[in-house]
């Protein structure tokens, strides 16, 4: 990609609405606009790393045996007043209604909608168990829309939900959902905490918040210190009994403020880090909560009649794009994790229009993208200082500075957006280092192709 024809329209100065890093940043590196209060476009640079997560978490449901569908934004009112839902859920649901004079709300969830298909689909305990997701747009007229695409009003939600015939197979569903998100968060270069949480308006008894530890949190955190250590398991047969993986992550005091008391905490003051932390999942088991007023049941082996037992579990795609930048910047920018960088490498030629510059960054790009990396080219009239401060704006894991001197002594310079300082090395030296160095992630690689 050529930066010259790309669209990155970023900022020297920083926006004055814009209190933490990831929402300065974003705004400084073109990756979203802000259309109103907690609503944003996605720019390109913003897109593909919107696009790459989103991929990461589309993987990992479907390895953990999720189906995915993709249910309307706008959903009729009828459904919520199934559940009760209509009215209790107050002003955060943004309400409409058609030509026809017919009640219709912007979704803020999808409990109803699911139900509603799956009732209309299930007759017997063959027909169960289920998992089935989206990843769609969700609108919550939120009081304090804030920090960006952080809190937004309209966000990118992957949402799941189970249909099992008893609590020992929801159970089940609720542990591949718990073990996939310590894996989807891991290959995000994040370190989630799941936290014993409330359940709020979702509803149920059994749920966990996955939190990412950073400053400017919402949420205020307490934990083991051991929990900060433990390894995600690899390899995982989503088939086997989970329950011990669950149990090892759970048995490690951790609680988000609301369900954290001093007074009851078992750990030692030594022993507890007290964090701030942002939610990026949030899962959930409630049982017959919609499937009981709504008329969800099957028929059981014993002829009898029983309620569909579900859950429901959230991912903040959008979110995760403030969440990874909080978790992983500098003052003088973004440092992208491989899996989700918008692009690999960036070079940098530091003559556009010289033959020898030019011929060594298309030959350069080339061989990047025959490796599987996605290269931005600056190729741009630009001034040097100029490009080396986008590059580090914008967040790259690796930059290649091409020039006329560095040429002539056959070289160029490589540099480790992480690490800061700049190697010069041969120009198959520097293709060496950075094809070696970077960790491709095949859900994300050539997503975007050209
Ligand atoms: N139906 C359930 C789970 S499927 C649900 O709605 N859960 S939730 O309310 O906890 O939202 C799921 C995730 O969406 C949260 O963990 C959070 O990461 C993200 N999220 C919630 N509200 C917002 C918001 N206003 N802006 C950005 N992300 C949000």
């Amino acid at each position: 990609m050529r930066l010259s024809e790309f669209f990155l329209p970023v900022l020297r100065e920083t926006p004055n609405e814009a209190q933490i890093a990831s929402h300065r940043f974003m705004l400084r590196a073109g990756m979203i606009r802000q259309s109103s209060a907690g609503i944003y476009s996605w720019l390109p640079l913003g897109y593909r790393v919107l696009k790459k997560i989103e991929a990461i978490v589309r993987d990992e449901q479907n390895r953990a045996g999720a189906h995915e569908v993709l249910m309307p934004t706008i959903q009729p009112a009828e459904l919520w007043r199934e559940s009760g839902r209509y009215d209790d859920y107050g002003k955060e649901m943004l309400r409409i209604k058609d030509r026809h004079g017919r009640e219709m709300l912007y979704g803020p969830t999808n409990e109803e909608q699911i139900t509603e298909i799956f009732r209309a689909a299930a007759k017997s305990y063959r027909d169960v168990p289920k998992l089935l997701y989206h990843i769609q747009w969700k609108f919550r007229d939120e009081v304090r829309p804030r920090f960006g695409i952080m809190r937004g009003r309209e966000f990118l939600m992957k949402d799941c939900y189970s249909f099992d015939l008893d609590f020992e197979s929801s159970k089940r569903a609720y542990n591949k959902m718990f073990v996939a998100y310590l894996k989807t968060f891991e290959r995000m270069g994040l370190k989630a905490i799941p936290m014993a949480a409330d359940t709020g308006p979702i509803g149920g008894d059994l749920s966990h918040e996955f939190i990412i530890l950073a400053d400017t949190g919402e949420s205020e955190v307490f934990c083991h210190r051991d929990l900060m250590q433990m390894a995600v398991p690899q390899g995982v047969d989503y088939r086997a009994d989970l329950q011990p993986i669950v149990d090892e992550w759970t048995s490690v005091y951790a609680a988000a403020d609301e369900m954290h008391d001093p007074a009851t905490c078992p750990v030692a003051e030594a022993d507890l880090v007290s964090q701030r932390g942002i939610e990026v999942g949030h899962i959930f088991h409630f049982g017959s909560k919609y499937s009981k007023p709504m008329g969800l049941s099957v028929t059981g082996p014993d002829g009898v009649d029983t309620d569909v037992i579900m859950g429901s579990y959230g991912v903040g795609v959008s979110r995760l794009v403030g969440g990874i930048i909080e978790a992983s910047h500098d003052d003088d920018g973004i440092i992208w994790p491989d899996s989700v960088a918008p692009f690999h490498v960036g070079i940098v030629n530091l003559k556009a229009g010289d033959a020898d510059c030019d011929s060594m960054c298309a030959d350069l790009e080339q061989k990047f993208r025959n490796a599987g990396l996605d290269v931005l080219v600056d190729d741009t009239g630009e001034r040097a200082g100029a490009k080396f401060a986008t590059m580090d704006l914008i967040g790259l894991p690796w930059q290649v500075v091409v020039g006329p001197r560095g040429l002539k002594d056959g070289q160029v310079e490589v540099k480790r957006r992480s690490e800061g300082e700049r190697m010069a090395l041969t120009p198959n030296a520097a293709l060496d280092r950075v094809v070696s160095g970077t960790m491709l992630d095949p859900a994300t690689t050539g997503l975007f192709p050209g």
